[in-house]
Order: structure tokens, then C-alpha cells, then sequence
């Protein structure tokens, strides 16, 4: 059977099969490195009925969409990268960062601005304008609810995370999204309570410390990941020139500029100087780019 594996903890598993949750453990060569199964990963697996530690064997992992190693996380569809404009006030930088971190993972972002209601409808429509023609872009007000229809919509029937900054309202905003769901986090509630003691006599911890990343299913087929929540990506050692493929406004103009190796920044001749210039690319995802090309340079020294 294909199930996803909506939780880990302790060597045991939770496998969602669309309808319940089973509880299982990882067969052999997948047995010897727990690390080697992450929360998201499709599997393979099987009940078995004898087993006196689980319920369901599982006996491979269906090759990945992609993963993050912080947190460990596979297959995700779709992050949504929160932020507030105020309270806390917005970095640009570290969510343009967070922003590419997608690009380059293959996930696709979504852009939700939080509190809205404490920005201003001016200032909150300005700066969906910088991300609207690039990517999907709601502002929501997570207290009254405001905007989380519309997220719904985007979000529904994926596979999902929420990351930024903390305080931005990633927890009030995934409270918004559960409001309603029925039960099969209690369902699962009851399979881990039952399973508590069993882990915690094998591995000497409680549920509460070794809690990291979980998987609600809703009932739209959404696949929300409860992560500690997470502020950025993993960037790997790269060559500066492959930033910019990390910024798709500039993805038509590369190929204009007079080098085609141009960074766009000190060359003459440049369409994204140009674009920038004449307003077509907003200067804070170009001061963000810029940035990140400097940091990747030191990496690499
Ligand atoms: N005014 C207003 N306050 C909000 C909104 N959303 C969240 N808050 C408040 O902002 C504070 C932080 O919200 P959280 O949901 O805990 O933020 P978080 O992103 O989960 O923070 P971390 O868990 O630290 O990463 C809480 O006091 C919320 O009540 C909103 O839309 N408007
Ligand atoms: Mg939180
Ligand atoms: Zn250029």
C-alpha cells in the first residue's frame, strides 16, 4: 500500500493512507538510519497483523520531489512565506532569501502578508504589487480571518508549509486553517498516546522532546506540515552567476544584456539596470538579490 508519512518519532512511523493513520516501523536497510525516512516521504507499506511493535511495515520510499534537511521535510508543493510589514517590521532580505531558498529546492512559494490590519491597506497593497506578477500573493489578518479564505484556495489540495520570521503569525494563521477540520489528528492523537509509552521505554524520551515536524491531512486534501518553524532555507555552495536564476524577473532579460554572463550589477548594456531603472523590477528584491550574490561569494572563499 502508498501511504505518506505524516510523523516520526522515536523510529516509529505514522503513515496516512487518504482515510487513517497507521502506525508502523521501517524495514531493514530503511531501519538502520532513521534519517533515512522524513516526514512527507511517500511509501510503501504494509500491515502487519504479528508485529507486536507496529502496525504496518514500511518497505520503501517513493523517490522525493525534493526535501529540506532543516527542518526535515519532503515533497512539499508549496511554502508559504509569511511575513508582517509591521510588528515585526519586514526584512526584505531574508525573505527574498527564503523566497529563492524555493526556487532552488523546487517548491513552489506563495506570498502571504500578516496583520494586515496593522499596516495599512496602502502600504500592505504596495507590497503585494512587488510580488504579485511573480508569484501567488494574498495579505490575510489572521485574527479575524480576513484573507485565509483566499489562501485556502491557493493552498488547497497541496502539500504545504508556512516559514518566516518569528512572530509574524505562522501559528495564528495555521490555527485559522485547522478551524473546523475534523479528526484525524485525533485519531492520530490516540495512536501516539498509545504508542508513548512503548517509544519512550526503547528510547528513554517523552513525546514532548522528541516532537519535531507533523502532517495534518484536511479535509480538502490539504497536507498542512506543523513545523518548529523555520526562518530560512539551506543554500548550498553555488557560483554566484545561478543566483540569478533564482529571481524570475530577471529570468526573459538575461539573455538581453550585452554579456551574457552580466550579474547586473557593475556591467554596462544591463536590461535589469534598465528594468529597475524604469520601475519593471522592484528595488527591494534587486537590493536582496544583490545581497545574496555577496553572500555566495564569501562562501566561496
Ligand atoms: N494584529 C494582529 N496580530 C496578529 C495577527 N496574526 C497574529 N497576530 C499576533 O502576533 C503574535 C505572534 O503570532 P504567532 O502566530 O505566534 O507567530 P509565529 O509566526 O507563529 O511566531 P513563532 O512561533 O515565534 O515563529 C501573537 O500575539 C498573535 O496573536 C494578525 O493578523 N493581526
Ligand atoms: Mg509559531
Ligand atoms: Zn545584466
Amino acid at each position: 500500500m502508498i501511504g505518506t508519512v505524516v510523523k516520526g518519532i522515536g523510529g516509529f512511523y505514522f503513515v496516512y493512507d487518504g482515510e487513517t493513520v497507521v502506525m508502523g516501523k521501517a524495514r531493514g536497510n530503511l531501519k538502520r538510519n532513521k534519517d533515512l525516512i522524513y516526514v512527507g516521504d511517500v511509501v510503501d507499506f504494509d500491515i502487519d497483523e504479528n508485529d507486536k511493535d507496529g502496525e504496518c511495515v514500511i518497505h520503501r520510499v517513493v523517490e522525493r520531489k525534493n526535501y529540506l534537511t532543516r527542518p526535515p521535510v519532503s515533497n512539499l508543493d508549496i511554502l508559504v512565506v509569511v511575513f508582517s510589514l509591521v510588528q515585526p517590521d519586514v526584512n526584505y532580505p531574508v525573505i527574498d532569501k527564503l523566497i529563492a531558498g524555493c526556487e532552488l529546492a523546487g517548491i513552489d512559494p506563495v506570498i502571504c502578508i500578516s496583520k494586515a490590519d496593522l499596516a495599512g491597506k496602502e502600504a500592505v497593497d504596495k507590497a503585494l504589487s512587488v510580488y504579485s506578477s511573480l508569484y501567488p500573493a494574498v495579505s490575510v489578518n489572521a485574527i479575524s480571518g480576513e484573507g485565509i479564505g483566499q489562501l485556502r484556495g491557493i493552498i488547497g489540495g497541496k502539500k504545504v508549509a508556512l516559514a518566516g520570521p518569528s512572530g509574524v503569525g505562522k501559528s495564528t494563521i495555521t490555527n485559522q486553517l485547522h478551524a473546523g477540520e475534523p479528526g484525524i489528528a485525533e485519531a492520530e492523537e490516540a495512536l501516539l498516546k498509545a504508542a508513548t509509552g512503548r517509544i519512550s521505554s526503547k528510547t528513554g524520551r517523552g513525546r514532548h522532546t522528541t516532537r519535531h515536524v507533523e502532517i495534518f491531512p484536511m479535509s480538502d486534501g490539504t497536507m498542512l506540515y506543523d513545523t518548529p518553524g523555520f526562518t530560512s532555507l539551506d543554500m548550498p555552495g553555488m557560483e554566484p552567476i545561478a543566483v540569478r536564476d533564482l529571481f524570475p524577473e530577471f529570468r526573459d532579460l538575461n539573455s538581453i544584456c550585452k554579456y551574457s554572463d552580466c550579474m547586473h550589477i557593475n556591467e554596462p548594456e544591463c536590461a535589469v539596470k534598465d528594468a529597475l531603472k524604469n520601475g519593471r523590477i522592484a528595488v527591494s528584491r534587486y537590493e536582496s538579490y544583490k545581497s545574496m550574490t555577496e553572500e555566495v561569494k564569501k562562501w566561496q572563499k
